[in-house]
């Protein structure tokens, strides 16, 4: 055999083994892509026939895409901090975006600290942890992706809604913060060097307000716009809990006042849009990367959003709008191409994942589950339910074709998810239902961790605020 033959079959070998190479010490790479408040309208999943997303839909036609993934806090803060600590809400006590998460969690337990620290190179840009400037842990560099000053288009009427924030920009795409976060990434990438890297690129849309520059609104007209599936009785068979959470009288009355659903869903569209943009830069400039096949990619969205389902805007709450995102993964040599997986996960799986598909040793305070077995055949058996925490004491638990809902004053709601996607039948109240229930209710956390300081943790008060931990202001500040 000629020694060059030798060397292609070699590579060959390499390229097949993975990620099976990472226990040999060839270690992937790791792109690893957080959105912000992106919640299901993919192209790919349905949900949203308006949408459009061609480059996150290319990912899925190129890796797995979960149907039914969810968040394990309904808020940037407390999603965020249990992602990357592989912790939940309920372990560290940190439930809203007011706290602080530190108290609860030391930098060590990070995930970037412990791909630092086991010999990669880590690079994160813009929004991972919550808040701007906020990079927890141990990083070889990061990005904070700061923009310049953006430009409200003439043609706007004004910046929305009372706390929901929509209009289009004058500035072009370059003047955009994400922009300049997907160009840094793309140079990380794209450094020499052995070391393998782990880069965390963090975009900030869509997230409110909903202003990307205006050829994006001009691909969603404002005639064509359809209000999302909702009913106007949605909240009469839910507990009082769950009404205070949906908080009919705030957002949603405001928005159907100033006669504008449709011009904020058109906004964030437009804004989801864009951000498939950047994504699509990110993704094409790893496809012309010579590491692209030893790279894994992960995408995730903090969270889902409410436009008006339950009469509910925003996050905060734990029905499916608020707590389902996109979740996709392209691990080359591992996941099938374009297949889903319809068994329900939340982020607490992440964590012990990258650990088991980078060889990296799984930290003995890492809660969650390594989903190697369904990545690579998304029918393989599954048995874990998907939790998400708003608040001490208030949870969801999606597992099977449920989602139940046990609220701190005990109030519970439970969907059929085979015969009522949209949540509008609330079950709790059924007595053949009782024992599906308790098995559901059996899933929940035996231990809720006190609040940490800064923000009220029940659910009602504090979610929003910067630090500052204030009930009334409720819905401003948002981040
Ligand atoms: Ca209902």
């Amino acid at each position: 055999m000629s020694r060059s033959l030798f060397l292609v079959l070699c590579s060959l070998l390499a390229v097949l083994s993975f990620p099976v190479s990472a226990a040999e010490g060839k270690k992937p790479n790791v792109l690893f892509i957080a959105i912000d408040d992106l919640n299901h309208w993919v192209g790919h999943l349905g949900r949203n026939a308006q949408t459009r997303t061609p480059n996150i839909d290319r990912l899925a036609a190129e890796g797995l895409s979960f149907t039914s993934a969810y968040c394990t806090a309904p808020a940037c803060n407390p999603s965020r901090a249990s992602l990357m600590s592989g912790q939940r809400p309920s372990t560290t006590g940190c439930y809203t975006n007011a706290q602080n998460w530190r108290p609860g969690i030391t930098e060590d337990k990070l995930m970037n600290s412990h791909f630092f620290r086991n010999g990669y190179r880590v690079y994160g840009a813009g929004k991972i942890y919550h808040g701007a400037g906020d990079r927890g842990g141990d990083w070889t560099d990061y990005f904070d992706g700061k923009g310049g000053n953006l430009q409200i288009h003439p043609s706007a009427k004004n910046d929305g809604v009372g706390g929901i924030k929509f209009y289009p920009l004058a500035s072009t795409n370059e003047e955009m913060p994400d922009h300049g976060v997907v160009d840094w990434c793309i140079e990380r990438m794209n450094e020499g060097g052995e070391q393998p890297y782990f880069i965390a690129c963090g975009l900030v849309k869509p997230h409110m307000p909903f202003s990307v520059p205006k050829e994006w609104f001009d691909q969603f007209p404002l005639e064509s716009i359809e209000l999302p599936p909702h009913r106007e009785d949605d909240l009469d068979d839910i507990p009082r809990a769950g009404v205070k959470m949906a908080g009919p009288d705030g957002d949603h009355a405001a928005i159907l006042k100033a006669g504008r659903w449709k011009e904020a869903v058109q906004a964030y569209l437009a804004t989801i849009a864009y951000c498939d943009y950047e994504i699509g830069r990110l993704l094409d400039a790893l496809d012309a990367s010579p590491k692209k096949d030893n790279t894994l990619v992960c995408l995730w969205s903090d969270h889902g959003w409410s436009l008006g389902e339950k009469s509910h805007w925003r996050k905060f709450a734990l029905w499916e709008e608020p707590t389902r995102t996109v979740h996709i993964w392209k691990v080359p040599g591992l996941t099938p191409f374009g297949k889903r997986c319809d068994w329900p996960v939340d982020y607490l799986n992440i964590y012990p994942t990258l650990c088991s598909l980078t060889g990296l040793p799984r930290p003995g305070h890492v809660e969650g589950f390594d989903m190697t077995p369904i990545l690579g055949d998304p029918a393989a058996d599954w048995d874990q339910p998907a939790m998400t925490t708003h608040g001490r004491g208030n949870h969801s638990v999606r597992f099977g074709d449920w989602r139940y809902i046990r609220y701190a004053d005990g109030g519970e709601e439970l969907y059929d998810h085979a015969s009522d996607p949209l949540e509008y039948t609330n079950l709790a109240g059924d007595p053949k239902l009782a024992e599906t229930m308790a098995d559901l209710a059996s899933h929940l956390p035996k231990n809720e961790a006190k609040d940490l300081p800064g923000g009220n943790g029940n659910g009602k008060a504090g979610g929003e605020g910067k630090g500052k931990g204030k009930g009334k202001n409720k819905k401003k500040g948002e981040e």
